[in-house]
């Protein structure tokens, strides 16, 4: 089986209409503390609970970069009754909440790429969560864009995406499908404690999609040779939820805080930060190149300070906006989405010859890392 060469052909970028500033956020989680702290004065003031600390927009924009992110639902988070986003359940004859994102991304990818769904053979659905195990959230997308071949959904948290990436190169590359569709719908916010200060502030929604096929099919405008991947796992608890179908009979509370996103932010810092750039530069030099030569960084968009000291360790100096681009102030952090949105926003302007590398970085721990050409 000869190898193929292979092509990033199209990217798309879907943001739900609704947005929630950190001030607005800050507001009705302030209203919700001290409601609870009202509540439950008695209890605080004999020390049998913990009185709830007030959170600060200040606090969040100097601690992470995030001034605000997109929500697909915006009343029920904001209302400090609720704390949560408010969905309508939908039949098994709709398109679910999921499928619908997915789909938006899809068609801007599609576009993109100058291609039409009969070209498409193998869709994936990656991401952190899926609303549901089965029937796959991609075979849904798959039906609704009438694509033929297969589809399927994978979970690889802050990875999902990069990994997904990584599957449908090797795919195209072994030549067992010659165009796949990799989506990220990334929809976080149900997964959100917004009850509590530390975690409140981090995450927002958005779908993102990709294009990868061989480069003899291609007839997109911009396309860029993907020239190797790397991927590493290590196992760590500090990014963690518990939530999951077990919840059924292990008669616990299945929305009790451990089954919501939960992190020890700290540990993240110190812990992923080299691994990411060691990750990086290895992966840079196994390709044949060095640091100097990488015209832009698409990465993981997690907190802006921990991408200025990836940034440093890679060139020596603090990146330029327009070598690692930030959008977490805009979107947050969208789980696996976020290297692939600054990749949407930010790469029309490459010349061909141009060298970059997307990278993801997070919970698992997980790295995954694709270095590229524009042609
Ligand atoms: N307002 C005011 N004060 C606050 C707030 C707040 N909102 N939150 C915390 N504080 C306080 C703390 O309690 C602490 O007070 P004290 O010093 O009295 O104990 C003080 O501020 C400092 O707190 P931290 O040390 O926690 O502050 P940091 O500077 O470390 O910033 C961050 C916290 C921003 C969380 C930072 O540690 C960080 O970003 N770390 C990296 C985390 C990371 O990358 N995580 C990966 C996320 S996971 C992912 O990307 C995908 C997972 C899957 C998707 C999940 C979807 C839901």
């Amino acid at each position: 089986m000869s190898k193929q060469k292979v092509v990033i052909s199209g990217a798309g970028l879907w943001n739900p209409e609704h947005t929630i500033s950190n001030e607005e956020l800050v507001d009705s989680y302030n209203q919700f503390a001290e409601l609870y702290n009202q509540q439950h004065a008695a209890e605080i003031e004999a020390g049998e609970l913990e009185a709830k600390p007030f959170s600060s927009a200040e606090f969040i924009e100097k601690a992470s970069g995030i001034k605000s992110r997109y929500s697909y639902s915006k009343e029920g988070v904001l209302d400090p009754t609720r704390m949560r986003p408010q969905l309508t359940e939908r039949s098994d004859e709709e398109l679910s909440h999921q499928a619908e994102m997915a789909l938006a991304a899809a068609e801007k990818a599609l576009t993109e790429a100058n291609k039409s769904p009969e070209e498409i053979d193998a869709v994936i659905v990656s991401c952190a969560y899926t609303q549901r195990s089965y029937p796959a959230i991609a075979i849904e997308v798959q039906a609704a864009l009438n694509i033929k071949g297969f589809a399927f959904d994978m979970l690889v948290a802050c990875s999902a995406a990069t990994f997904a990436l990584h599957r449908a190169y090797e795919m195209v590359a072994a030549g067992t499908a010659k165009a796949v569709l990799v989506i990220n719908p990334e929809l976080t916010s149900p997964q959100v404690n917004y009850k509590d200060r530390d975690s409140h502030f981090i995450f927002g929604d958005v779908a993102t999609a990709t294009i990868i096929e061989q480069a003899e099919t291609c007839q997109s405008e911009h396309s860029y040779e993907i020239l190797g991947i790397k991927a590493q796992t290590q196992y760590s608890n500090n990014i963690r939820s518990n939530f999951g179908y077990l919840s059924h009979v292990t008669d616990v509370d299945p929305y009790s805080a451990d089954k919501l996103f939960h992190q020890n932010g700290r540990k993240v810092f110190k812990e992923v930060c080299p691994m990411a750039a060691e990750h990086l530069t290895n992966h840079v030099t196994e390709t044949g190149l060095s640091n100097e030569q990488i015209t832009r960084w698409w990465l993981h968009q997690a907190n802006i300070n921990m991408n200025v000291l990836i940034g440093k360790k890679l060139m020596g100096r603090m990146p330029t906006q327009q070598e690692a681009p930030i959008v977490l102030d805009e979107y947050a952090n969208t789980a696996s989405a976020g290297s692939l949105i600054a990749f949407n926003l930010h790469h029309k302007d490459l010349q061909a010859g141009d060298y970059g590398v997307i990278c993801s970085f997070g919970a698992g721990y997980s790295i995954g890392s694709l270095v590229i050409q524009k042609r």
